[in-house]
């Protein structure tokens, strides 16, 4: 596979619903798509998943853009390589930054499944034809509200509920939930929000007996030792996002005792390639896996419905239809049955990028290789706090 031309799309699309974490509030995400070209015109699509402000990780919007354009496209555009699994080391210098080469390498797998005439779940190793689908309900104004989403998506058919807590908005929310929902699968995500202190310990201890799928990243990325003491208190299975970015972090993790169910995000751990080598590693130490979105635009939802088809995610995953998110995609919409997304059985990625929304949401773009005049990468400023 040989890639002669790379471009980035700056794209702006409204949530249908704003979504507030323990961090931040959105009502529109600016994410960037990744479109890798090879000597045969072929075409892949990867997303840059990250959020504007650096909350969730260190990667903003406005670093991604910055590490794609002078790092990553100057690193792929030109390389020849055998395999999309290859791709990573022609930027293996890189460090962090993880949600720009995730997008990178993304779109190789993409452009690879097309050239090989493979859908890219088969090509990625799945199983699976169908993924079991949950979402993740921000915080709401008032448990009241809280209510209403969670009946506004069982009523949509799903069968998982992710809310998400932070220290003032737990146990009334979660026992709320359970009690008017007794029979629905439950987790929460707190996003680290939580410290070694007693009452946060306390209120975390407090979920134990409210039948919870898991309790996600309670504590700040490294703090994997509070982590491992909360674990041996509990029953409720720890679940880490933010804590694991790589195949060490979650050996280290599993020494440690720090959790025992892990949320593979292609974004967070640098892409297809490197999400399925924690994949790997989390089947062989025991971990059950689930696949995590960033509220993925058509583009990167339908590689993590990819993703989710291989066999160690045996978990539901945050791959909800797009019409959770967005009232138009970049792409056909994604669809849920049942709570039950279809992993695509057409060769590639399994979506086609809709050229005339693209150019009516695109704010910047840039591009390198074949046939184009290197735009300038641009002044970051903007970028950041819209
Ligand atoms: O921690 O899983 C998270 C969204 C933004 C930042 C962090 C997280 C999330 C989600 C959204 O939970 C999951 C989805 O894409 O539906
Ligand atoms: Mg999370």
């Amino acid at each position: 596979m040989k890639i002669v031309q790379g471009r980035l799309h700056l794209v702006r699309l409204p949530l249908v619903h704003s979504f507030e974490t323990s961090s931040h509030r959105k009502a529109h995400l600016d994410h960037i798509l990744v479109e890798l070209t090879d000597d045969r015109g072929r075409v892949g699509w990867g997303e840059i998943a990250s959020p504007s402000d650096p909350y969730y990780a260190a990667d903003t919007v406005g670093t991604s853009w910055l590490i794609a354009t002078e790092y990553l496209l100057p690193a792929v555009v030109g390389a020849d390589v055998e395999s999309p699994d290859r791709v990573p080391d022609l930027f293996g210098k890189v460090r962090g930054n993880r949600f720009a080469a995730a997008g990178v390498d993304a779109a190789a797998w993409a452009l690879w499944a097309t050239g090989q005439g493979v859908p890219l779940g088969s090509a990625l190793g799945g199983t699976r034809d169908t993924v079991v689908a949950g979402v993740s309900l921000g915080i709401e104004r008032t448990v009241d509200d809280l209510l209403a989403q969670v009946g506004r998506h069982v009523d949509a058919g799903y069968g998982r509920v992710k809310l998400k807590i932070a220290p003032g908005w737990d146990t009334e929310p979660v026992r709320a939930v359970r009690s008017t929902f007794p029979e629905l699968m439950l987790q929460v995500d707190a996003n680290g929000a939580y410290r070694d202190d007693p009452e946060h310990l306390a209120a975390l201890e407090a979920l134990d007996d409210t039948g919870l799928l898991m309790i996600e990243q309670p504590f700040a990325p490294r703090d994997l030792l509070t982590s491992a003491a909360l674990q041996a208190r509990l029953t409720t299975p720890v679940c880490l996002d933010e804590s694991v970015e790589t195949v060490d972090d979650l050996r280290v993790a599993d020494a440690l005792g720090a959790g025992r169910v892990l949320n593979i995000k292609v974004s967070r751990m640098g892409g297809l390639t490197a999400a399925v080598r924690a994949h790997d590693a989390a089947r062989e130490l025991g971990w059950p896996a689930w696949c995590g979105g960033m509220h993925e635009f058509g583009v990167g939802r339908a590689a993590n419905v990819a993703l989710s088809s291989l066999p160690g995610f045996t978990l539901p995953s945050d791959v909800s239809a797009s019409a959770k998110y967005y009232a138009r995609d970049v792409t056909e919409p994604i669809t849920a049955e049942g709570g039950v997304v279809r992993v695509s059985t057409r060769p590639g990625l399994g979506v086609t990028v809709d050229h005339e929304f693209l150019a009516q949401v695109r704010q910047r773009t840039f591009a390198l290789g074949a046939d184009t005049e290197p735009e300038p990468a641009g002044l970051l400023t903007n970028l950041s706090h819209r």
